[in-house]
């Protein structure tokens, strides 16, 4: 319902508009509490409007997006909008104390950009301290009305959100390690679309399920939300053919495993045309540095329409430390020379491979809290 919904919102935007200029897409964001119990426990998160994963932002190609965000956390919060090119709006990037101050509890701020040369997945995070754990959602850009992917039209599309999990409050979490030096807790979890899934404690009925139908194809749209951890994800018994990676197209690549690092995100179209039945879908760390970090696995199921089966099949997955898999998935993925979107960068295609490993550190703030910006900017 929801992606009529939208592919009509497109055909109206052409209407209305030049093919040219675009519509102008508007939300709220309500940065806000909530109490949600996972892992046995229950315990108060930041989120936008209740929701963890928050909102999913739904745009066309050269769309304006105006998103009013309206402070009600305890917490300073400035949102990202990751990936995003901001071609001539780099005030509204969002990283705190890089392009603006924070927006105070209590206090409301717009961001207002074009979004132009670039289809496929991004997602919004906050942008201060370690809140964009669960102050997160996805930002998926359609091709605008009259045009369409470079591959068959899916028959429905799936956002995949993989965050982490701690038990505790992610602000007290930084703070205790800034504090102390010592490296912050691990992470208890990981997820998927906010749930970790059966292999963790009280997490039975914290397992995402989605229902396909045999034959038909889907758009995956996964999301590395995780703070820490690039992941493998699998499917079981079922390939994958990777379309786009931060919202480029790629050459249509076929695999049964993907690597995704931390703010990453990747396109893959599967076909259920296994028989039918249910299957997990599951990520778990790549981690080849000798150290020591959250090792767990999330998973959700695939379950085809008309199954009876109780008990999904499980994928194999890499070990943490297997580089050559993780190797193998980076060193084949190029973009789609020639394709919707693309601009020739550098001497050859291979070169656009991944963007480098974000670093631990480099999105949790450790920059100077002084703001001379004069706060009615808020
Ligand atoms: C967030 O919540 C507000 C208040 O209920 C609502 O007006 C707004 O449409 C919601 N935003 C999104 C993106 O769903
Ligand atoms: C929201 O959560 C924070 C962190 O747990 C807590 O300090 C604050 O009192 C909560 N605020 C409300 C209105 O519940
Ligand atoms: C970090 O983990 C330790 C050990 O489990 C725990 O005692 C401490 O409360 C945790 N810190 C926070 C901020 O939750
Ligand atoms: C899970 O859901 C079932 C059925 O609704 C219920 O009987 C069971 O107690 C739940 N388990 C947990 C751990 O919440
Ligand atoms: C997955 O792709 C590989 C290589 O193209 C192929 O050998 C294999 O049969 C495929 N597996 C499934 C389940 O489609
Ligand atoms: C995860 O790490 C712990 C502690 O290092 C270890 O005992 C455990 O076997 C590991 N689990 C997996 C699935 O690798
Ligand atoms: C599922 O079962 C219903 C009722 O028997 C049937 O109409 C439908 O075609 C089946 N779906 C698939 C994908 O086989
Ligand atoms: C929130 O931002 C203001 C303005 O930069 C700053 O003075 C204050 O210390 C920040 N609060 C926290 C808890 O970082
Ligand atoms: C299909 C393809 O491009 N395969 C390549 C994947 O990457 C390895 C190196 O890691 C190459 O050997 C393969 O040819």
């Amino acid at each position: 319902m929801a992606r009529f919904a939208f592919v009509l919102a497109c055909a109206l935007a052409l209407l209305a508009s030049s093919v040219a200029s675009g519509a102008i897409v508007e939300h709220s964001f309500n940065v806000n509490n909530l109490t949600i119990t996972r892992l046995c426990k229950e315990q108060s998160i930041t989120v936008v409007n209740g929701s963890y994963p928050g909102p999913t932002i739904r745009v066309c190609e050269g769309d304006t997006l105006v998103v009013h965000v309206f402070n009600q956390s305890p917490y300073n919060i400035t949102i990202h909008w990751h990936g995003i090119f901001q071609l001539l709006s780099a005030w509204a990037d969002g990283p705190v104390y890089v392009t603006q101050c924070p927006i105070l509890p209590g206090h409301k701020y717009t961001y207002r950009f074009k979004i132009t040369g670039q289809e496929g997945t991004l997602w919004w995070h906050a942008h201060v301290s370690w809140l964009r754990a669960t102050v997160h959602g996805a930002l998926i850009i359609h091709p605008k009305a009259g045009r369409s992917f470079p591959f068959p039209k899916p028959y429905q599309e799936i956002p995949i959100i993989l965050g982490e999990w701690w038990n505790g409050n992610v602000v007290d979490i930084e703070n205790e390690g800034l504090a102390t030096g010592i490296a912050p807790n691990n992470s208890n979890a990981y997820s998927i679309n906010g749930l970790p899934g059966d292999l963790y404690d009280c997490s039975q009925n914290q397992t995402y399920q989605v229902k396909v139908v045999k034959g038909k194809t889907y758009l995956l749209r996964i999301i590395n939300a995780a703070l820490n951890n690039q992941l493998f994800y699998k499917i079981a018994n079922h390939n994958m053919t990777v379309v786009a990676i931060e919202a480029a197209y790629t050459t249509p690549y076929i695999t049964d495993v993907l690597v995704v690092a931390p703010g990453q995100t990747t396109d893959v179209l599967i076909t259920a045309n296994q028989q039918t039945g249910s299957y997990y879908m599951a990520a778990t760390p790549y981690m080849s540095a000798n150290i020591n970090f959250d090792n767990t696995t999330t998973r959700g199921i695939i379950v085809y329409e008309n199954s009876t089966s109780s008990s999904p099949i499980m994928p194999a997955l890499p070990n943490p430390g297997d580089t050559p898999t993780a190797h193998k998935f980076n060193s084949n993925i190029t973009g789609l020379a020639g394709g919707p979107q693309w601009v020739p960068v550098g001497p050859s295609p291979h070169q656009r491979g991944r963007a480098h490993v974000r670093d631990r550190w480099s999105e949790s703030g450790a920059v100077s809290r002084k703001c001379h910006v004069s706060r009615s900017t808020q």
